[in-house]
């Protein structure tokens, strides 16, 4: 046999999805311009108003293609234990015999786009090299913006096997033949059927987060779906954060947020909004890097008052996803800048007109360079990462948990995390929403079992010396009729203004059944119009939900048997008897 693994395996897929042509791609600009071309002659890419939106694309997919599909994304370890009771499992066997076929001549006709990509700045100890093969130039295209792709990444692999083989088809684009695939013993992925982000650009979900959460489980580190972010203070030092939130909590509203506490001093940097890989460092902290180079993001409610950095960012550079646009070619969603214009094409391309359906969809993207973002923090591609004072977790929780608290130490933490979860918002406007577990906003991602998930984190704070302080916080809490008590957006930076004082051992806190909650004057609230009553309730410990959430907790906990850390079963005894004591 001849050539490198990598040319090995190109070899090997092209036999089976016998594509017309094969195209390496190099990262360079003049390949993004083909590519663009290419999309465009195929009417997979729109040119937007390039005055206003230079270099700036439209991608509509297919109407059933518009998000993650859990249901068919499978972890495929050799024994099921392993993938746990919270993943979609099939034998290896089984997972390749069913989609074999479907791989088969699948790229007759068509270009096969090799794409091999770092996950993780160049040049650093946290960073990997994944290949995605992919029949989708929309893939090819949007993988330039996610990942630092083509000549760095060979450069960094050399003649090495050491790199997470992705192989990728449109497929029919039928739900019926769509498959997300994760073979964790191999490290390798397949997946058909879906050109959606999170089941297409291999090196988001894919590879940084299931395979590679399986990856630090044996190497010793972690792969989680968080944000990372710093906070200046007036002294000018910046505290990092790492925050997991389940989807649709504003993690990227949150990882870009603009201060209203600019003149006191206090601003926030973006080191990534999605995704954080962190290892124990020599000195006993906690580091972090953002494996990904760019932003996939939700449109609908992005604007200038909810996200002003994200709104200049996608200026230029971007392929926007499923959203409507204007007559002029600029790009329109519900939230921009209140009601719609009154002549739009929507998300399918058809003419729209106020009161009909929604003229972007609701899970429409942009994807764009997160070197456009006017707050990326100076070390956002430090090859070290940068060090984690404090760890947050949150949920979209309407009563339980109140707007913040600190956990006692990292096993409470870790409990905290284990127990986080997030509530799907209610149609009716007084009922509740129903509750989601989803512990450290990993469910969908997690490549193992998430016993062992568990038990891994408690053995990486073993050995940090100096663990980052772990908190939870609830941007959601609502009152009597239903209303969110908190404002929220902008004004999160005073409750990480809090959690950075707690750091430094001065924030006041008051000790509760659940962890530290802050004291009435211990927040920041200066030029808001909070009443005492209202921040009496955001504080509150409501001892009857916890009761019911200890409940559920416990129901939750059990499916994984013998699997979950006895440390988690002595924490919600813990937490079981400060709350009948209380
Ligand atoms: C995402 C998600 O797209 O979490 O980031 O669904
Ligand atoms: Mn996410």
């Amino acid at each position: 046999m001849s050539g490198t693994p990598l040319e090995r395996w190109v070899d090997e897929v092209a036999a089976i999805t016998q594509p017309d042509r094969i195209v390496w791609c190099d990262g360079s600009d003049e390949e993004a311009q083909r590519l663009y071309e290419q999309g465009l002659a195929e009417k997979t890419f729109y040119r937007l108003n390039q005055k206003a939106y230079p270099g700036c694309h439209l991608h509509r997919s297919h109407p059933s293609d518009v998000a993650r599909t859990e249901h068919l994304t499978f972890i495929c370890s050799r024994r099921q234990e392993d993938a746990g009771p919270t993943n979609n499992w099939m034998s290896p066997e089984e997972a390749r015999a069913k989609t074999l076929p479907l791989f088969r001549g699948a790229m007759r006709g068509r270009t096969m786009y090799v794409l091999p990509y770092i996950m993780g700045p160049v040049g650093s100890p946290f960073s990997k090299v994944g290949v995605e093969v992919t029949d989708s130039v929309y893939v090819a295209a949007s993988m330039r913006i996610m990942t630092r792709l083509g000549k760095v990444a060979l450069e960094q692999l050399g003649s090495s096997e050491d790199f997470c083989p992705g192989l990728h088809s449109l497929g029919d684009l039928s739900p019926e033949r769509r498959f997300i695939l994760h073979f964790p013993e191999e490290r390798t992925i397949w997946s058909v059927g879906s050109g959606y982000g999170g089941n297409a650009l291999l090196g988001k979900k894919c590879f940084s987060l299931r395979i590679a959460s399986w990856m630090g489980r044996q190497e010793g580190w972690l792969a989680e779906h968080m944000l990372i972010l710093g906070l200046e203070d007036p002294s000018g030092q910046v505290w990092y954060m790492a925050a997991a939130f389940p989807s649709a909590c504003g993690k990227t509203n949150l990882a870009m947020l603009v201060s209203p506490l600019a003149d006191q001093g206090y601003r926030v940097w973006t080191v990534g909004d999605d995704i954080a890989w962190l290892r124990v460092g020599p000195d006993g902290r906690l580091w972090a890097v953002n494996p990904e180079a760019g932003f996939f993001g939700v449109a609908p409610g992005t604007s200038d008052r909810t996200n002003p950095n994200m709104m200049a960012a996608i200026r230029r550079s971007t392929i926007f996803t499923n959203v409507a646009i204007t007559q002029d070619g600029l790009p329109w969603w519900e939230g921009i800048n209140g009601t719609g214009p009154d002549s739009l094409i929507d998300w399918r391309g058809n003419r729209w007109s106020p009161g009909s359906d929604k003229a972007a969809h609701p899970n429409s993207r942009f994807t764009v360079p997160a070197r456009n973002c006017p707050s990326m923090s100076p070390h956002w591609e430090d090859p070290q990462g940068v060090p984690i004072s404090a760890i947050i977790f949150g949920g979209r929780r309407a009563r339980v948990a109140p707007l913040v608290y600190q956990s006692f130490d990292w096993q409470h933490g870790v409990f905290v995390g284990a127990g986080m979860a997030s509530e799907t918002t209610a149609a009716a406007i007084h009922a509740v929403g129903v509750t989601r577990r989803d512990p450290m906003a990993m469910l969908p991602f997690c490549g193992y079992n998430m016993g062992d998930y568990f038990a891994h984190w408690l053995r990486v704070g073993a050995r940090l010396s100096q663990p980052p302080a772990i908190f939870h916080v609830n941007w959601f809490r609502t009152g009597e009729s239903g209303q969110f008590l908190w404002p929220g957006f902008g004004e999160n930076v005073r409750v990480l203004k809090w959690i950075v004082e707690r750091v430094q051992g001065k924030g006041e806190a008051t000790e509760t059944p659940i962890g530290f909650v802050p004291t009435p004057g211990s927040l920041d609230l200066e030029g808001l119009s909070l009443s005492p009553e209202t921040m009496e309730e955001l504080l509150r410990v409501d001892r009857d939900a916890w009761e019911q959430e200890l409940a559920e907790q416990k129901q939750f906990f059990e499916q994984f048997g013998e699997r979950l850390p006895q440390e988690i079963w002595q924490e919600h005894a813990a937490l079981a008897a400060r709350l009948g004591a209380s």
